[in-house]
């Protein structure tokens, strides 16, 4: 077979196969549903949680947090529900930081498959109080998650709950700011 065959021979494969598949028929049904979450970008280990691997991670419980809206209003409550500091996910990934003087332009896209999303700074992740609350969750109540994906992020010691509350994340990517040249740099 030529090579041009063959390669138009696998695409057509790899068409069908993603056409026909039992996972692409759950994932037109469910787009929203999100069974993994990839860690990617400027780190050393690109990774795939899945539920598994989270529950082998340093897990912690919380207690009675509400889901506040901008509005004030509360949406719900929870009476506990377990996840992992987004800190440590991103530990086990190694943030490639070859100038630790630039760390205050590393940022985190928390990614979801509706592409609600929230960036939080490296920063804020790793010198300020709320790293120690910003976990993604996989159970609530003692059941996993469901309705809202499989991982939802979740500050429960944020102000306001529900603006940073990430619901069907699938991504969590790193990666530096893009800077203008800075004025010292134009002279
Ligand atoms: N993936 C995703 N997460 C999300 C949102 C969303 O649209 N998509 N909405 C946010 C907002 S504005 C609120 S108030 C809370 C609760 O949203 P709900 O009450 O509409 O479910 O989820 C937050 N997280
Ligand atoms: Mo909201």
């Amino acid at each position: 077979m030529k090579k041009i065959e063959r390669f138009s021979l696998a695409a057509f494969l790899s068409l069908f196969l993603l056409t026909f598949s039992p996972f692409s028929a759950q994932a037109k049904s469910e787009w929203r549903e999100s069974e993994t979450v990839r860690v990617s970008g400027l780190v050393e280990n690109p990774f795939t949680i899945t539920i598994e691997s989270l529950k082998k991670m340093n897990v912690s419980e919380r207690r009675n947090a509400a889901i506040v809206c901008a509005s004030g209003e509360t949406r719900q409550t929870m009476q506990s529900f377990r996840g992992v500091l987004l800190r440590d996910i991103l530990d086990a990934a190694k943030i490639v930081m070859p100038n630790s003087r630039e760390r205050g332009e590393y940022q985190i896209l928390v990614r979801s498959s509706d592409s609600y999303n929230v960036l939080f700074s490296y920063d804020e992740l790793y010198f300020g109080a709320a790293g120690d609350d910003i976990l993604l969750v996989f159970e609530e109540d003692g059941k996993p998650i469901e309705k809202e994906g499989r991982f939802v992020l979740f500050c429960p010691s944020d102000k306001v709950t529900a603006p940073r509350l990430v619901k069907w994340v699938d991504r969590i990517e790193v990666s530096k700011i893009n800077l203008a040249p800075s004025t010292a740099q134009c002279k």
